[in-house]
Formats: C-alpha cells, sequence, structure tokens
C-alpha cells in the first residue's frame, strides 16, 4: 500500500491494506466542539458533505486526550470511521487537517484510505512573517493567511509592524505614530493601519487556529516612518541604498524599497521613553510569549551605541515577562538579555558574522528561530522570469532549493535543542494583495512547512525533494477549495 500524500510528512504513517472510509452526507462527527466546528467547515469546503454533529460515538470521533507530547495526536482510518485522539486541543487541530488532505474523490464520491498516523512536531516553533508594513495588508487578507498557515501546521504568525514606510499599528500612549506615520506604502497609496480592536481581533482568529501573533516594531534601523510622527528621535537618512538613487528625506514619506539608510537616535533618553511606551503597550496588548524588536540592517547606527540600545531594548522587553527575539545582528551585543531569541536570516552556507551572531544567543542561553534567506524567504522570485519578488538571496528560489535544506546543519555548533524552530518570512516590497501572497508564498511555504513540522532529513524514506514533489502535487485540489490561488509550479506535477 503507497502512503498517503501528507504535507508536512507525518513522523509515522502506517497504510493499511483494508478498505477505506466512504465519506457521505450520513457521516456523523463527535466530540471536542471546537475540532467538531473545524472538521465540519473544512469538509464542508472540500466536498460540499454537510456532516452532521452527534452526541457521541460518531463516525469521525474527536477527542482530546490530555496526555502525550504537546501539539501531537494519533489518527486511525477504516472503513467504519475515522478517530482522532489529540495530546491537546492543538494536537486534535491538526489531526482535522491532516484528515483535509486524506480526503480523496473520484467517480464514486469521496473516499478517506485505511490508515493509522502517530503525528507530532519536530520543533516548538512554526512560523510565517507577513511584513504589512511595505504594503499594508487588511485584516481579512492576515486572517486568510492565517487559514492558509494554520492548515499546514504552523503555529505562529510574526507580524512585521513597522518599517521605513510606514507604520502599522494603533498606540494609545503615542497616538501620532498612527495618524501620521501610516499613510503610505511602496510605491505610494493609501498604507493604513491597525487599530487595537483590530490587532486584538487577528490575535482571536490566530488563536482559534492555534497561532500565536508574534508582533515585530523594528528598532533602531528601519525606522523612517517614526521621524514623520516624532522628528526628534530620528537621525537624518545616512546612506543611500535606494535602488532608484534617491536618498530619502526627513520627514517626507519613503515610498521606494532602499534598506539601511534610517536609525533612531539610539543613545536618546526620549528614544528609551519611545520604546518603552511602545514595547510596554505591545505587551499589554499580545498574549503570546514573544515581542520582536528587529534590530536588523540598522547600517547608519553607530557600532557601539547599536549594542547598548539592542541591550536596553531586550531588557526591558524580558522586564515586561515577554521573551524578547531580535534579527540575527543583534548576537553582536555582548549585553543582549539572557535567553533573547534570534532569528538567523542569513544563508543556509552562513555569510561573514552571521554564524557567530548567531551563536551568541545560544551562548547566552536563548535559542534560534531559522529563516535561511536562500531557502525560506518566501519573497525571492521562484523562477527569474516570475513578475513578484526579489533575487537578493542567491537568485530565484525554486521549490526545491526551498525543500532541500537541513535546519541542523545551517549554524555549526548549533544542535537540535537549541533550534526554537523554523520561519518562512514574506517581505512585501512587491506584495500588494492576498493573490500575490498566494502568488509568491505557494507551493514554497509547504516546504518550510515539512522543515518546521517533520522528522529530519535522511531519517524517513519519504523526507525527500523526490517525495515531497509528489506529495505537494496531490494538494492542488484541496488548496483549489481552500480558495488559494497558487502558481502552476512547473517542478510540480499538479494533481487536477
Ligand atoms: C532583508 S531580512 C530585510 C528586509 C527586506 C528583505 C527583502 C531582514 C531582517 N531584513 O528589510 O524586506 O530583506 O527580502
Amino acid at each position: 500500500m503507497p502512503s498517503p500524500a501528507l504535507v508536512p510528512l507525518p513522523a509515522d504513517v502506517s497504510p493499511t491494506d483494508a478498505a477505506g472510509l466512504r465519506l457521505t452526507g450520513a457521516a456523523t462527527v463527535s466530540g471536542d466542539p471546537g475540532a467538531v466546528a473545524a472538521l465540519r467547515e473544512l469538509v464542508r469546503l472540500r466536498t460540499g458533505l454537510d456532516l452532521q454533529p452527534a452526541p457521541d460515538g460518531g463516525t469521525i470521533a474527536l477527542t482530546v486526550t490530555g496526555t502525550g507530547a504537546a501539539e501531537s495526536y494519533r489518527l486511525d482510518a477504516d472503513a467504519a470511521g475515522i478517530r482522532i485522539d489529540g495530546a491537546d486541543a492543538a494536537g486534535l487541530f491538526y489531526g482535522v487537517q491532516t484528515v483535509g488532505q486524506l480526503i480523496v474523490g473520484d467517480a464514486d464520491g469521496w473516499t478517506v484510505p485505511a490508515v493509522a498516523i502517530d503525528d507530532a512536531p519536530r520543533f516548538g516553533y512554526r512560523g510565517v512573517m507577513l511584513d504589512v508594513a511595505r504594503h499594508f495588508h487588511p485584516v481579512e487578507t492576515v486572517t486568510a493567511y492565517i487559514d492558509r498557515a494554520a492548515s499546514l501546521k504552523f503555529n505562529h504568525l510574526h507580524l512585521h509592524l513597522s518599517d521605513d514606510q510606514g507604520w502599522r499599528i494603533e498606540l494609545r500612549s503615542r497616538p501620532e505614530l498612527a495618524a501620521r506615520a501610516s499613510g503610505s506604502g511602496v510605491g505610494g497609496g493609501p498604507g493604513g493601519f491597525y487599530t487595537r480592536e483590530d490587532y486584538r481581533a487577528i490575535v482571536a482568529h490566530a488563536a482559534a487556529h492555534h497561532m500565536t501573533v508574534v508582533p515585530e516594531i523594528d528598532m533602531p534601523g528601519h525606522t523612517h516612518a517614526v521621524g514623520l510622527a516624532y522628528p526628534a528621535l530620528a537621525a537624518d537618512p545616512v546612506r543611500d541604498a535606494a535602488p532608484d538613487g534617491e536618498l530619502p528625506r526627513a520627514g517626507e514619506p519613503y515610498t521606494g524599497i532602499g534598506v539601511g539608510f534610517s536609525s533612531l537616535h539610539p543613545a536618546d533618553a526620549a528614544v528609551h521613553a519611545f520604546a518603552t511606551d511602545v514595547f510596554t503597550e505591545l505587551a499589554d496588548l499580545t498574549p503570546g510569549p514573544y515581542l520582536h524588536f528587529g534590530g536588523d540592517e540598522a547600517l547608519g547606527t553607530d557600532r557601539a551605541e547599536y549594542a547598548a540600545f539592542v541591550a536596553r531594548v531586550s531588557g526591558l522587553i524580558a522586564g515586561l515577562g515577554k521573551t524578547p527575539i531580535a534579527w540575527h545582528e543583534a548576537g553582536a551585543a555582548a549585553d543582549l538579555a539572557p535567553g533573547t531569541i534570534g532569528q538567523y536570516w542569513s544563508f543556509v552556507t552562513p555569510a561573514a558574522d552571521a554564524a557567530d551572531h548567531a551563536r551568541a544567543f545560544v551562548a547566552k542561553g536563548g535559542r534560534l528561530i531559522l529563516s535561511p534567506a536562500d531557502a525560506v524567504y518566501l519573497d525571492m522570485k521562484p523562477s527569474d522570469d516570475f513578475p513578484l519578488g526579489l533575487t537578493w538571496a542567491g537568485g530565484a528560489t525554486s521549490v526545491e532549493r526551498a525543500y532541500r535544506w537541513e535546519p541542523t546543519d545551517v549554524v555549526d555548533g548549533v544542535a537540535e535543542g537549541d533550534i526554537l524552530g523554523v520561519e518562512a518570512p514574506l517581505w512585501s516590497e512587491t506584495v500588494r494583495s492576498l493573490d500575490d501572497i498566494d502568488a509568491l508564498a505557494f507551493p514554497r511555504i509547504a516546504a518550510a512547512a515539512e522543515a518546521a513540522w517533520s522528522p529530519a532529513t535522511g531519517t524517513r524514506e519519504e523526507r525527500t525533494w523526490e517525495s515531497f514533489r509528489a506529495r505537494v502535487g496531490t494538494l492542488g485540489p484541496l488548496w483549489t477549495t481552500l480558495g488559494i490561488r497558487f502558481p502552476g509550479s512547473p517542478e510540480i506535477a499538479w494533481t487536477s
């Protein structure tokens, strides 16, 4: 019996020769109310069938057992029915997502093959990042991306909420940010921001899909927009990295895609008061354990002042009871708060100081989130002729390149236990809509999901590019019914 095609590959799949379940409108579903609702919705979208809820003993029985590894589940399917036992609500939710991928249609209707699956994630942090600063994306786009990511068993949504081009969240303590620094984006345009209620709605939608929101306010660089609201806090633009050659002007919106020219005055008391207000309010709005403070590409900031600044901000966040996260450059700061998480964004083969900076987080009791840009930066073009995306991370990133890397092989001296997880960022310089998001993210987001969830490469027969390529090709019909406008990547043989 061939294994059913699942992405991310489960820890253990045992197909059996027995007949599978014929799924009809007569099937019933019972158990945990949240999981019952999620399964009914998924089956309705995929098949049009309206499964009837039953008090107990349904054809499909969904249970939270309260024992076993976090986020794990056991799934047994045969001709009589399907039983899913989740260790916790998240594990049960992931079992339901697996059912969504198991359903196959033919001329006679819908079937779930007979199978036994024991599944648990490799990493506890499985993230996607959406840049809502370069182009603002409304709440309904963010919630749609949450739905997509959760279906692939991602459990963190990192929101890049501020950058040179705009500030995207309303804060009571600093009202000028939303009022004066949010009205534009790359290429001009209307910009936008989330009200506190919008942000809470995103957090709630994420939580309902077992995802934790990780908000990022990037500093001391990537802060040109702060100067539109609070001119005294921002240094004059110092370095022209804009491809069109135009140096941004202090106090005027920046609509280009250059990086590295902006900085807050890192040693000013007024800047520290600003950072305190911003992260205190963000901590208050955010139930999750992490606050990300950026720290990347502060090319115009004095090195010693940069180190003192990121150390201070990491301590501020730790003092608020949250775990700080920073891009790996912040590893250069000797006094970073112990336990700060580093987000590695160099290549699969580290460039320059990146590996040293990454190891510095581990040396201080922190762990790493791996986002190697030449593998999992979803904003890279998938092929040279693709209309959207960038190419700086070693040229176009094929699906194969997105798949073929192993987390423990990236930074020497960093072991499995030093890795908190894997995150696939989507920067939005060229991304204006949900269609653009789908076009760049899919199908490579599924490769990132497998790096984050599935057993290490080389430990399972099916944990290979050849297997992945075949498995992901079968998800086309499911993705289509979920409304995902994925491009027909020529590297994949799609099932129609
Ligand atoms: C680098 S990755 C950046 C972003 C850009 C991205 C474009 C990182 C920490 N900084 O500012 O949007 O490249 O791919």
